[in-house]
Order: C-alpha cells, then structure tokens, then sequence
C-alpha cells in the first residue's frame, strides 16, 4: 500500500487550508490571483534575480496561517498536528508588550527548519496563545471564567491527535489514514456555525477584540493565510486599483535602493462574516463579525544579531524622526533612514556581518595559488560565492501592528506589570518540545555551508 511522507502530507495540508479559506473568504483567492500576476511581472521584469531569494515555485506555493488558541493545553495539542506535517516551534514572540498597540498573546511560529524541507515546502503557521492570567487585560474574575471556558472545550479530536502521533512517529501515514488525517485537521480550523453566546463574547471584546475571538468561541478558525509576493509595493497599489481597501501601510522595512531583508506585510481589512448569535433570552439571531482577514508578504534577506540591532536602531530613529515631524509619510523617512544607516548592496551586507548566507566554492576559481584562509579574502579573491539566506521568520511589531489594524476598538488595559512572565523556555516547558531559535538556525546553515565550503578548498579545520 502506497503511503504519504511528512513533506507530502504538510503540501496537502497547505493545499487543503487554501481550498479552505478561499471557499469562506472569497477575498483570498483575489488576493492570490493578484499575487501571481505581481510574481509573473517581477520574474519578466527581474530575470533570473527574481529568484534569487527562492524558486519561482517556491513562492507560488508558499503561504503562511494564521491561528489563536487558548491554552498550553490546546498549544501542544496544535504541536502535535504541526509535528505530523514537519513543522516545529520556532521563535517566540510577546505581544502583550508590543508598541503601538498590545495584544494579550504570546506567538511561535510552526514550521519546517531546515532548508531542503523548506524548500520542498515552506508552509508555516504564526500561532498566538491567550495569556488570561496578565492582569493588565483580565481581572481575576474574568481569568477565572475564561480558564473555565477555555478547559471545557475540544478543539481536536481524538482521532485527529491519534493520527497525528502516528504520523509522527513514522514519518508517514498510509492513504486512507492521511485522507482522514487531513480532512480532520483541515475541518479544525474551520469557521464553525455553532452560535456565539453574545454576552460573552461582547463582555471578552470590551477587553480584546482578539481575546473574543479566541475566548468568546467554542473553536478555532484559520484567521488569514498569507501568499508570499515578489513586489509588495505593486502588490498593494494593483489591490486598491481593484477597489480592495487595504490598512494603511507596509509594515516593517521601508522600500529603499538596497536589498530586500527580513520581512514586509500588508494586509486588507477583516471582512464582515456572518456569525450566529446566542442572545441573553436563549433565541439565536443572525449577526456577523470581522476577525478574518487577508494578508500578504514579502520576504528578504536573513539579519544576524548585529543586522537586527542596527535594524532595530533604525526603526527608533525612524520612529523618532516621525514625532520631530509628524505627518511625513512613514515611507518617505524610512527610505531616508535606511539609505543613511544600511548598506545597499548584498555583498556589503554580507561583508559586515548584518546579513546571513551560506558560502560555496566558486565554480571558477583562481588557479596556481594558495587560497587565503580568512573569510573576506575567500570572497574578494573569488574563491567563495555567498547565497544570501531568506527571512523564514517574523517579527512582532509587525505582528502587533497587522493584529490591531485589524481590530475595531483598542479595548481596555491597565498600565503596570501584568504578573504573567512568558518566554521561549516557558513556552517549551509548557508544550513539552523545544521552542528553536531563528537565528541560531539561519547561523547553523551558514556554519555547515561554510565547512564544506572548505573542505571542497582543501583548507583544513574549515
Ligand atoms: C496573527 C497576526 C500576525 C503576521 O504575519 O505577522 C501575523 C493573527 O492575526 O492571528 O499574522
Ligand atoms: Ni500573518
């Protein structure tokens, strides 16, 4: 009996969630549509450097989710699910703190991590557990009801965590077992037509909007599912020339003459759903709600430590710049900032340690000498190449900022200490499975590449 490989199954999944989404959000596909048309104007444009952060197919196919859950429970039964489809905690992100706007959550992002697999298929899901415990959102009362709420629903079944484990274990689950797994896993996160008690929900929203829609529900639904694009800028002119209204920036990099690094977003507005509502009386009315929305992205160049300090200056002096003089275009000082404060060519970047890449040998290299045995002398006397490596990652402010343009009201927060410390340890603890770090991962890729770099030179002890 044939039988379905983790990679194969995370493709199917990936493919079932957009079959999904695009069926409830009719938005998405549009977006999607635009998406290729952008991607196929870029690589007439680009040539061949249109690829050079990922194959054409590649970003055709890659899409990340989007997905909320209540508990560390409900976390490591989701780990579970992603576990099957090749997919691990990677980074941990703290939103409650996150400036302009916090969000009582605290996010990994499941995906696959290392880079043949992210090849083959890079699917991901940016995933946001509630913190009902930090007082700045919810008082004892309410984190006691909401605990209460949260433990007394199923959000997987049985059978789908069963398959899960299985697949797990043997990297595999036969045809009709992966059929079944699949359908379960993609039904999960479906929008559920069980009524939304309208107490409950409208007491958590005075909150959060996004506690509500975690809390105030008996399920989970896919929030967004979000292609990558080579261009966003053209991207999110050609959405509004369709009349799509979109939030009102690119959030994280500016557009600048440079290369693009980690990661730009955009999104559209939620769009109004229709939801059932449990009124106080027992009747069920008809009503909607906006919690899901469309996104997009585009993917840059990985930063090392140093690149994301200097990058994280830049952002301060941006945001600085914005207050000395309010009402330029955050692009306009951006650009400014960037253009004074970052090198714009790949192989600077590089140079100075702010980027990651892996190292090759050149295909042709100097003949009748020694190769030297520093890095820099490797790259300028044409004996190694560097491969710049992708942004797999995300980033919190941007995050943040997607998550609030998307809500209607700012809810109600105490200022102070919230009493719930969370960090990526915590979060490991809490699911049982390490939690990986990004940047030791992209800095791994860079080390193994750059020891068979020299092994292929001869040069000993790399
Ligand atoms: C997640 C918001 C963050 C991203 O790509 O940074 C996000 C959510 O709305 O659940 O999706
Ligand atoms: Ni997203």
């Amino acid at each position: 009996m044939s039988t379905v490989v983790t990679t194969e199954l995370r493709a199917r999944f990936a493919r079932r969630l957009s079959e999904l989404y695009g069926r409830e959000v009719p938005a998405y596909t549009t977006l999607v549509d635009v998406s290729a048309q952008v991607n196929r104007r870029v690589m007439e444009r680009d040539g061949a450097a249109a690829e050079r952060l990922g194959s054409i197919d590649r970003v055709t196919a890659e899409r990340h989710g989007a997905i909320r859950v209540g508990t560390p429970q409900e976390l490591s039964q989701v780990a579970r699910v992603f576990a099957a489809l090749g997919m691990h905690p990677t980074g941990f992100y703290d939103l409650r703190d996150a400036d302009p706007q916090p969000v009582p959550v605290v996010s990994t992002a499941f995906r696959p991590v290392d880079r043949t697999e992210l090849a083959r298929n890079p699917f991901r899901v940016f995933t946001s557990m509630l913190v009902p415990q930090d007082r700045r959102f919810f008082d004892e009362d309410l984190e006691r009801r909401l605990s209460r709420f949260l433990a007394a629903r199923t959000l997987f079944p049985g059978e789908l965590l069963d398959l899960a484990d299985r697949a797990e274990a043997e990297g595999e689950l036969g045809e009709a077992d992966a059929a079944r797994f699949l359908d379960l896993a993609t039904g999960a996160f479906a929008l559920s037509a069980d009524p939304v008690d309208r107490g409950w929900y409208t007491e958590l929203e005075r909150v959060s909007g996004v506690a509500a829609d975690i809390g105030g529900v008996t399920t989970t639904h896919v929030n967004h599912l979000t292609p990558r694009v080579l261009d966003i800028d053209d991207l999110y002119a050609s959405m509004q020339s369709l009349g799509v209204q979109m939030i009102d920036e690119i959030q994280g990099p500016p557009r600048w003459q440079g290369p693009d690094v980690l990661l730009r977003q955009t999104s559209f507005r939620a769009l109004a759903e229709p939801r059932r509502f449990r009124e106080a009386d027992g009747t069920i009315a008809q009503g909607e709600l906006r919690v899901r929305f469309g996104e997009v992205e585009a993917r840059g160049i990985a930063l090392t430590p140093r690149g994301r300090e200097l990058y994280d200056d830049l952002v301060a002096e941006v945001d600085r710049r914005l207050a000395e003089t309010p009402g330029r275009p955050r692009q306009d000082v951006g650009a400014e900032v960037w253009a004074a404060g970052l090198p714009d060519t790949e192989a600077e970047l590089v140079r100075r340690d702010l980027t990651f890449c892996t190292f090759r040998p050149a295909e042709r290299r100097p003949d009748g000498t020694e190769p030297p045995r520093d890095l820099a002398g490797l790259l300028d006397g044409g004996w190694l190449v560097a491969e710049p490596i992708v942004y797999e990652d995300f980033l919190p402010r941007s995050a943040a900022g997607i998550f609030a343009s998307n809500l209607s009201g700012r809810g109600e927060m105490d200022a102070g200490q919230g009493g719930a410390p969370r960090d990526a340890d915590w979060l490991a603890g809490a699911i049982g499975r390490p939690v990986r770090i990004p940047e030791q991962l992209y800095a791994e890729q860079r080390a193994e590449s750059l020891a068979r770099a020299a092994a292929a030179l001869g040069i000993p002890g790399g």
